[in-house]
């Protein structure tokens, strides 16, 4: 009987595991773009035609390498609307009720597929370094668990900057030589830009007629949508900003959104580019001169170390893991994240920024969205839903532990030992936003005192409880205990009455 082999918008890969499964000569790929993995979230217009794009040109590969391809596009009269209606009528059609699949990297999808009256083959996704099983067994009685000794397993399973049993200059991290903030006066090169073609030009037009209203520039649109298209992406970065990653990593400026930050995030998840490649294009950069330690150490542990391990988390921790709340927060996402005004330079620019182009580096999405929703309140799940629809490199498996877990303590501390929070003097210290602030980033209190700075000790005072007894937090207690009376009062009155503005849909 024939296979229907299912691939599904994140999984474009060649060495797709279903794909490897199947017979190209008697079996039916089904693709289909439908309309509730467009709309379960607002994607961004951006996101939703990048996912299209890379489908459609990846369907006419597949074609053209001899496979037997039913596509659905939005717009087909009998698009069935989801991915498992659309396989019940490909079933109907073809006569079989066989259907191998790849994982999907979302507990929805998977739930979904599985009620599915039809005979499903639900194989490993291989295309990451660290299978379901490895981690558990990783994780597996340990009290906590900690990126860094999962990262020096993943070194030595893949032998990336390893002498023998040793890691390549002698030590496994070189954090220590990076985050310094960057100055904008360098000249960068930005990422190559997209080229027009006819199935980029037929998808933005139909994305901009069917989601008129969702937030996001959809034009001028700038992402890779294809293979070749995303190794000219990797060259690029591997070439012009590899050297400098490690060094900036953490910086933001205004003018720059991309700095030395990759943009490969969306390929890498599309299945456009594989892990492992990209990390042996990083590691032969060092071997030839080309690009130092704290860099290419730096740029292969964000990739086998945090990607495989947020994975690892999100497989492990379950279904019910976005519903997760441990802090208790419940304000509603303040409606600057959907683009209404605000006089905070640092949040203008990287909402500005994530409108426009999909994209914001992971210490924007860190220490200033992420930063400021944890320090309001805001309620976690609203968090999570934002984050999931506004980058174009945005799906559950990644997104919810980052959001939940690393950003927004939600999990309890599964993902991080403490919350993500700062005052403004971080965020002063790694960027240029709070020159063309309204509030004053030195001001502690009053009505120009940056928000930042108020909400933070009004964040741990809230949660003193839960956290003065973590060792790596004392001291922002005994810097608040030292504060006199009155100063200590103003300072959380002047927060609540920051909060008060911000619930009141105020211009904060
Ligand atoms: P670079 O900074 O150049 O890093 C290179 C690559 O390392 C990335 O492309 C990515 O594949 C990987 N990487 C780096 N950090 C992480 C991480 N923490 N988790 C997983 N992979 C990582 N990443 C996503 O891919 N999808 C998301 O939806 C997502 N949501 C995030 C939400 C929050 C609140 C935070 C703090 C981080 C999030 N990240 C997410 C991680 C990270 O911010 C992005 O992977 C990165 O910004 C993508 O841009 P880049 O390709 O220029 O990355
Ligand atoms: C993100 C996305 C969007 C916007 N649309 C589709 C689609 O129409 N068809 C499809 O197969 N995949 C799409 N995707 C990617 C899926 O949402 C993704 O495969 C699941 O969330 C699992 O990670
Ligand atoms: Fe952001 Fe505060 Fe700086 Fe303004 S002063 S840019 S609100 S950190």
């Amino acid at each position: 009987m024939v296979n229907l082999v299912l691939v599904l918008g994140d999984q474009l890969s060649d060495g797709l595991s279903a794909l490897a499964e199947a017979d190209s000569a008697t079996d039916v790929v089904v693709m289909a773009e439908v309309a509730s993995e467009a709309s379960y979230v607002p994607h961004h217009p951006k996101k939703i035609a990048f996912t299209f794009t890379a489908m459609r040109k990846y369907a006419a590969h597949l074609q053209a390498q001899g496979w037997r391809v039913a596509y659905t596009r939005l717009d087909d009269a009998d698009n069935a609307g989801s991915i498992p209606a659309e396989l019940l009528r490909r079933a109907e059609e073809f006569g079989t009720d066989r259907v191998l699949v790849t994982e999907p990297g979302e507990w929805r999808l998977i739930a979904a597929l599985r009620e599915l009256p039809l005979h499903l083959t639900l194989l490993e996704d291989t295309r990451f370094i660290c299978t379901h099983a490895e981690f558990d067994a990783w994780a597996k009685d340990r009290k906590s668990l900690r990126m860094e000794y999962f990262y020096r397993e993943m070194r030595r399973k893949t032998g990336l900057l390893m002498e023998g049993d040793k890691p390549v200059g002698g030590k496994w991290n070189f954090d220590h030589d990076n985050r310094k903030p960057a100055s904008g006066d360098l000249f960068r090169k930005a990422p190559p830009q997209a080229r027009g073609d006819d199935v980029l030009d037929q998808v933005l037009d139909l994305v901009e007629a069917r989601f008129p209203d969702n937030f996001g520039t959809l034009r001028p649109f700038q992402f890779q949508t294809d293979r070749a298209g995303a190794l000219r992406a990797l060259d690029h970065f591997i070439i012009h900003a590899l050297p400098d990653f490690g060094t900036y990593q953490d910086a933001m400026l205004a003018d720059d959104p991309y700095l030395y930050h990759a943009v490969i995030g969306l390929y890498l998840n599309a299945g456009l580019l594989d892990p492992l490649e990209v990390c042996d294009r990083a590691a032969r950069a060092y071997a030839d001169g080309d690009a130092p330690i704290n860099s290419v150490e730096g740029f292969i542990r964000q990739i086998i170390g945090w990607r495989e391990f947020i994975r690892g988390i999100y497989f492990r921790e379950g279904p019910d893991y976005t519903s997760r709340n441990t802090l208790g927060h419940d304000r509603a996402l303040p409606a600057l994240y959907w683009g209404a005004e605000t006089r905070m330079n640092c949040l203008h620019h990287a909402v500005g920024q994530t409108r426009d182009l999909a994209y914001a580096h992971h210490i924007q999405r860190l220490m200033v969205t992420g930063n400021f929703a944890l320090l309001a309140g805001a309620n976690p799940a609203h968090v999570h839903e934002w984050y999931l629809a506004v980058y174009a490199d945005a799906y559950e498996w990644v997104e919810a532990p980052n959001v939940i877990g690393m950003s927004q303590f939600a999990d309890g501390g599964v993902v991080g030992s403490k919350p993500y929070v700062s005052s403004g003097a971080y965020i002063d210290r790694m960027s240029d936003y709070c020159k063309g602030c309204h509030y004053r980033v030195k001001e502690k209190t009053g009505p120009r005192a940056c928000p930042f700075n108020l909400l933070y000790w009004h964040f741990l005072i809230r949660h003193r409880a839960r956290f003065s007894g973590n060792p790596r937090m004392a001291q922002m207690y005994r810097t608040f205990d030292r504060m006199d009376d009155a100063r200590r009062e103003t300072v959380l009155a002047d927060a609540d009455a920051f909060l008060q503005k911000l619930d009141a849909g105020e211009t904060v």
